[in-house]
């Protein structure tokens, strides 16, 4: 019975990736817009998500500009929220991707700017490594755009020593009430 466990759960990974959770994960996903009308684009795809099945929006950080990082072109506004979800973490990213689409989103190189850039920062404690999907973000502890609000909702997640090595990245926490009807 022992070595029949094991076996199992050397399959969970997988089964994870492609599978609904059976009990609802915390999913983080940073939103980016630095294309358009960002604030409206980050606003309505929060809308989008929380109207996913078996998914509830449980908080939003506040909303920050930021100077590009790795890239060019305007600032960005950046946030981070927190989902709790039963969706497998591929059904996730398509989802994320899908609402990426319906906002206009063009794809001419790596880290072009963008009218809407949605990443699965985290999936639960899961540890994936897909042809599509990583988590955690690869470069999520590079980022202040990521780790800052990420901080407002989750300290525990975020280490100081993660926030210092970031403090030089320009970054404004905007003091506006953005999304509190949608919570
Ligand atoms: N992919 C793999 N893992 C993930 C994940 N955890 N979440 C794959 C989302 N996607 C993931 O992404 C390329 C591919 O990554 C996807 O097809 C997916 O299968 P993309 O969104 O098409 O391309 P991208 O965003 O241009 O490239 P990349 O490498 O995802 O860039 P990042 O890391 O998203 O960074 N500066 C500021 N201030 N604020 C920003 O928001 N964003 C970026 C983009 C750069 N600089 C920025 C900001
Ligand atoms: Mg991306």
């Amino acid at each position: 019975r022992w070595r029949g466990r094991r076996r199992r759960a050397s399959i969970v990974p997988r089964m994870i990736a492609e599978q609904g959770a059976t009990a609802p994960v915390d999913v983080w996903v940073g939103l980016g817009a630095n294309l358009g009308e960002r604030e409206e684009a980050l606003r309505s795809a929060l809308q989008r998500m929380a109207e996913w099945p078996g998914t509830r929006l449980i908080a939003v950080s506040a909303l920050y500009a930021s100077a590009p990082v790795d890239a060019g072109g305007p600032d960005y506004l950046n946030a981070v929220a927190h989902l709790q979800t039963t969706l497998a973490p591929l059904d996730v990213l398509q989802r994320l991707q899908a609402i990426e689409q319906g906002a206009g989103r063009e794809r001419p190189y790596r880290n072009a700017p963008r009218t809407l850039d949605l990443d699965v920062l985290l999936y639960g404690s899961e540890v994936l490594s897909t042809p599509t999907l990583t988590v955690p973000h690869p470069r999520m502890n590079e980022r202040a755009f990521v780790l800052l609000p990420l901080a407002d909702l989750a300290p525990g997640l975020v280490s100081q020593a993660a926030l210092d090595a970031v403090a030089d990245q320009r970054i404004t926490r905007l003091p506006l009430a953005w999304v509190a009807d949608l919570l």
